[in-house]
């Protein structure tokens, strides 16, 4: 063995790179070398170190894997009854006086033991695994007690050692008004950035947090509170920010520094400059805004123009995006709201990275995690065009390569 193979345990030769690093950053006859899990040489073959193992790509693209930076995907109960009473004729009020709506959700995770909880999630997340995602966010916020909420993070970090993905915890306790705390918002807030948050903080389950600011969520000056505890508990912020409506969402979260402001349907010029000063990522969510059938659509021109990094997520929720496919919410991004392949495909990888404050992984670059996703496609725009297709072949967490589905049956 020459002094060069013993650079690298593990070289992918003879794929098509989209590194992503710059635009598609595209090496036509690339390689790509790992060690201990991470990349330590990109680049065309001929360049290429030695490497005691060698994996064949058969001429396959390989981008990095992909990260779903926005998912309420650990949850309990199905809401597909209520759609179907809705399309049925019933009304949201209606639905809401029989128990409907998130609270139903938030009966069925409180009722959910841990393992009934992972059981349910599971084949949601292995549906996403399937198709490339090697890094997934997952939010609380269907608990809205601390044990619950403590519940929800523990079994997130937990897909995190039973499957093969990075998990990032979000709380999200400021999501809506548990029944316990009826006409008293303040309190609940209080409740959340007191005792709530620095519990869960210090049991190492919170990785940033989030609120939903909204006329049927929390307040502007709410927002800001449970930001301002976010902040005395060193983690980093992120909202659900003028999905419905402008409540001035984007700039407060721009104001903390925030990783991402997301939805932004219904975003301002004011608020999507402060997020261009503030470095804050725009996270587009399709899924909610097509199951909704919403008409006012976010502002990608105006995002675009001012630098706005933009980012693409499903939202998986079982209320406004029951959606298990990332690269579906690529294409409705770009049929819906003309992102081009190009941004979808970034959106789903470097600048969902950001969106998760994320360096270490989202390119093919040196130094970051070797997580792959091998594709049998004829061009990156392919991964966005397809309406249904899953053209991943093979998948690369860590360095360690899997077959795209991971169920067991
Ligand atoms: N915005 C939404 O669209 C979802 N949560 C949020 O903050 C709704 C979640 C649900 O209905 O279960
Ligand atoms: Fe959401």
């Amino acid at each position: 063995m020459s002094e060069r193979a013993a650079q690298c345990d593990l070289l992918f030769v003879n794929a098509r790179l989209a590194t992503m690093a710059d635009g598609y950053g595209i090496v036509d006859d690339g390689a790509v070398a790992v060690k201990d899990g991470r990349i330590v040489w990109a680049g065309p073959r001929k360049a290429a170190p030695e490497a005691s193992e060698e994996h064949d790509c058969g001429g396959l693209w390989l981008t990095p894997g992909l990260i779903d930076c926005h998912t309420h995907i650990v949850h309990a109960g199905n809401r597909s009854d209520e759609w179907e009473a809705r399309l049925n004729g019933a009304s949201y009020e209606d639905i809401a006086r029989q128990g409907g709506g998130i609270m139903s959700t938030v009966g069925a995770t409180r009722a959910a033991g841990e393992e009934e909880l992972l059981r349910q999630s599971r084949p949601r997340i292995e549906a996403l695994l399937a198709e490339g995602v090697t890094t997934l966010e997952i939010k609380s916020g269907y608990g809205l007690d601390l044990d619950t909420e403590a519940k929800m993070l523990r079994v997130a970090r937990r897909v995190g050692e039973v499957l093969p993905v990075n998990v990032a915890t979000t709380f999200l306790g400021a999501h809506a008004l548990p029944p316990e705390y009826a006409g008293r918002a303040d309190d609940y807030i209080i409740d959340v950035g007191t005792r709530m948050l620095p519990a869960l903080a210090a049991q190492g389950l919170v990785d940033a947090v989030d609120a939903f600011c909204e006329r049927i969520g929390f307040s502007h000056a709410q927002t800001a509170r449970v930001f301002e505890a976010a902040r005395e508990c060193g983690l980093p912020v992120k909202l659900h920010a003028e999905q419905l409506s402008d409540q001035g969402g984007a700039a407060l979260v721009a104001e903390y520094g925030g990783l991402s402001a997301d939805h932004l349907e219904h975003l301002s010029a004011q608020g999507a400059a402060a997020m261009a000063r503030a470095g804050t990522v725009a996270v587009l969510l399709p899924g909610a805004y097509y199951f909704l059938r919403e008409t006012v659509m976010p502002p990608v021109a105006m995002l675009r123009e001012l630098g706005v990094p933009l980012a693409v997520a499903t939202d998986c929720n079982p209320g406004t995006s029951p959606m298990t496919s990332l690269l579906l919410a690529m294409n409705m991004a770009c049929t819906m709201w003309r992102l081009t392949p190009l941004e979808a495909l970034r959106g789903v990888t470097v600048n969902a990275a950001r969106a998760l404050g994320r360096g270490d992984i989202g390119t093919i670059e040196v130094g970051k995690r070797a997580d792959l996703a091998l594709w049998d496609i004829a061009r990156p725009a392919d991964l966005a065009y397809a309406i249904g297709a899953n053209p991943c072949r093979l998948v690369v967490n860590g360095g360690a390569p899997r077959a795209p589905r991971v169920c067991a049956g």
